[in-house]
């Protein structure tokens, strides 16, 4: 019994980094199981497919709603870990998964959707403050529960932001840099984001705990990155400077919701908010598990450069 791999249960799993977590759910051996709206004839080919794989790797499927109570405490009753990779504009749906947990009483770890900045670390632009006050809210409502919890700072997914940094090079010369380039982030592939999150969930040394996923390889400046891409492409891009104030301005003035990437793109890029000073007593992913190989920027390039289809973002929500 004691070795028995805990049963992991995700919402959100056939979303952008949430089929990645549900694959290294699978892939790591864990009883996994996926909570997804119903299959109709407007999901799209893509999903079905991701649906089709998934199930093929061993994932059970939920299909429901996040309104249907019932069937989601039954669903927590089967398994001990829950994982919420909801998007955006379903954050505060959250409310009714905690709610759920409650009464399922079982749940010995929940880990909310989060996977980005260290929102309790920082305070960004207002339209990006604003969305991360939501996931706050999350969090404190899950600690006051007395849930107990894992909340994680992902920071940016490595081949979404490649995809967004870089992609501009198909059609010329030039790329963006926002503010001097200087400023330093963290880009971790998904892949590894999303192994790290099971293995967080499972350990005991995370239970109430934050967190963050800084590896050090994976912490450059965006004219770092550049000059590390020409290199590997063998040519050269025009670095396009994009002033902050032009970037302050477009956070103001923009309507929502296009103003929350322009304040995130600041905070990241230009204020270089991921990459705060850790304390001593800070969680740090690749310090919990030295032995993980995780691929670094270098490594990630490299794929990027020979298979770049694989990096289609996902859309702003
Ligand atoms: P996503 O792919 O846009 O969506 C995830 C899932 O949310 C979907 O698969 C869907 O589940 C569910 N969903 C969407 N609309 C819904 C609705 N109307 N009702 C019920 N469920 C709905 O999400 P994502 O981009 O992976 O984002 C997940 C988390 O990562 C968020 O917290 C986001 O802020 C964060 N994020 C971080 C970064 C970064 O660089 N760090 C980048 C992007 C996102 P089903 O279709 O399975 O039902
Ligand atoms: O697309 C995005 O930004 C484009 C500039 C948003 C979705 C990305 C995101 C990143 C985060 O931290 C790195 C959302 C939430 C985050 O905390």
């Amino acid at each position: 019994m004691e070795n028995e791999k805990s049963k992991i249960l995700i919402f959100g799993g056939t979303g952008y980094i949430g089929n990645y977590l549900a694959k290294a759910s699978c892939l790591l051996g864990h009883p996994t199981y996926v909570y997804a709206r119903p299959l109709t004839p407007k999901t799209t080919p893509s999903k079905l497919e991701l649906h089709k794989e998934l199930h093929s790797m061993g994932a059970t499927f939920v299909l429901g709603e996040l309104e249907e109570h019932e069937k989601i405490v039954s669903a927590l009753r089967e398994v001990d870990i829950v994982i919420s990779a909801l998007a955006y504009p379903q954050v505060l749906d959250q409310l009714k998964i905690i709610d759920a947990i409650k009464v399922a009483g079982n749940i010995k770890r929940f880990l909310p959707s989060d996977f980005g900045v260290e929102e309790d670390r920082i305070t960004p632009l207002p339209p990006f403050e604003a969305f991360l006050d939501k996931k706050r809210k999350i969090r404190r409502v899950v600690e006051a529960a007395g849930i107990p919890y894992t909340f994680v700072s992902a920071n940016c997914f490595g081949s979404y932001f490649l995809n967004y940094l870089l992609h501009s090079h198909e059609k010329g010369d030039d790329i963006a840099v926002y503010g001097s380039g200087e400023a330093k982030v963290v880009l971790n592939y998904e892949e590894d984001i999303a192994t790290y999150t099971i293995k967080v969930a499972n350990d005991p040394r995370t239970c109430n705990r934050v967190v963050i996923y800084r590896p050090l390889k994976n912490i450059l400046s965006q004219l770092e990155l550049i000059s590390l891409w020409e290199k590997k492409n063998g040519r050269s891009f025009n670095r396009i400077h994009v002033p902050e104030e032009e970037i302050v301005k477009l956070s103001e003035t923009l309507p929502p919701p296009k103003d929350i990437p322009m304040s995130i793109l600041h905070s990241i890029f230009i204020k270089g908010q991921t990459v705060f000073e850790l304390r001593e007593d800070d969680m740090e992913a690749s310090r919990l598990y030295p032995d993980f190989k995780y691929t670094t920027i270098d490594q990630l390039l490299d794929i990027f450069l020979v298979n770049p289809p694989k990096f289609a973002a996902a859309a702003f929500e």
